[in-house]
């Protein structure tokens, strides 16, 4: 994983004026002309766009896109994982070579680098998102504290960014108590006459990403506060949809809907509680570093 050295999203944004300032004394001979590069982007690009874990809701949206837009034929999508996704989007940022990634916001990529997500005129990635947190039928009657604060659970963007930024540093739960510390406000806002247990065990499960990390730090952190004994367990998306209406889980803070996993809740809706979004305003979708002369998923040319 591409470590960033900074703590803080101010310091993050300065890193990224850095580093433009650096890519253009560096050289731009990989970006001239606009029609050039757009008529052999796919030929430099191999067809490829560079994907991320097979199981992740991002990568059926990108397999669906492929699939949906008559001028992507004959592209394809590379699985593999975030942290190979954003290893080779630093190499190429470093080269100024162009990129397609699949990518989603919040991440500190956008900070890191200048990013632009395409344009999406089919609406195949879902356009704005949300989070949001659902558990597993009989939580409210078995774990009616964990219930009332998990059903409280609601923070910002820019709150969730402050604990990945952060955990560039430290490690995530240190992260997500250093956030409950500043945060203590909005903490009390979720917790607020709840009362406590004594080490009644819960189950969070959750998602292998850092936004989830993220969240899934926090509320561990404030269930346990709370006197629940907490695991959190990161799972495929599909096997945390399964996991709740299975009843093995007992929550999750990190279904991204309606888009990102609607599929995996579709089969499961029904043998699930969905409390509503504790975050909005999350975006997923095919991403490019800003040096690039494209705007739009259809600007892209069919292989030949
Ligand atoms: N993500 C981050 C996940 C959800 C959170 C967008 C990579 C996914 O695609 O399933």
């Amino acid at each position: 994983m591409v470590k960033l050295k900074t703590m803080s999203i101010t310091l993050g944004l300065s890193v990224s004026l850095l580093l433009t300032g650096c890519g253009s004394e560096e050289g731009n001979q990989k970006h001239g002309s606009a029609g050039g590069e757009t008529a052999n982007l796919g030929e430099q690009l191999d067809y490829t766009i560079t994907g991320i874990e097979p199981g992740a809701g991002t990568t059926e949206l990108a397999r669906n896109t492929l699939a949906e837009y008559g001028n992507l034929e004959g592209w394809e999508l590379l699985e593999s994982s975030t942290a190979g996704m954003l290893g080779a989007l630093e190499e190429a940022v470093k080269n100024e070579e162009p990129i397609i990634i699949t990518g989603w916001t919040p991440h500190w990529m956008f900070s890191a680098d200048d990013l632009k997500f395409l344009e999406d005129p089919k609406g195949t990635f879902g356009g704005s998102e949300n989070v949001n947190t659902i558990v597993r039928k009989g939580l409210e009657e078995d774990m009616p504290s964990a219930y009332t604060i998990l059903d409280r659970f609601y923070w910002e963007p820019e709150d969730m960014e402050t604990v990945m930024f952060d955990a560039q540093e430290v490690p995530f739960e240190e992260a997500a108590m250093n956030w409950i510390e500043a945060n203590s406000d909005k903490v009390e806002e979720w917790t607020k006459g709840v009362e406590k247990v004594e080490g009644d065990e819960i189950e969070l499960v959750s998602t292998p990403w850092d936004t989830e990390r993220a969240s899934g730090y926090v509320m561990k952190a404030v269930l346990e506060q709370q006197g629940y004994e907490v695991t959190l367990t990161p799972v495929d998306p599909a096997v945390m949809f399964q996991a709740l209406a299975s009843g093995e889980g007992d929550a999750s803070v990190a279904p991204w809907l309606p888009s990102t996993h609607a599929s995996f809740y579709e089969k499961h809706k029904e043998d699930l509680v969905d409390l509503g979004e504790n975050l909005k305003g999350t975006e997923i979708g095919l991403v490019v570093p800003a040096y690039m002369d494209i705007n739009s998923i259809e600007d892209l040319k069919p292989k030949e």
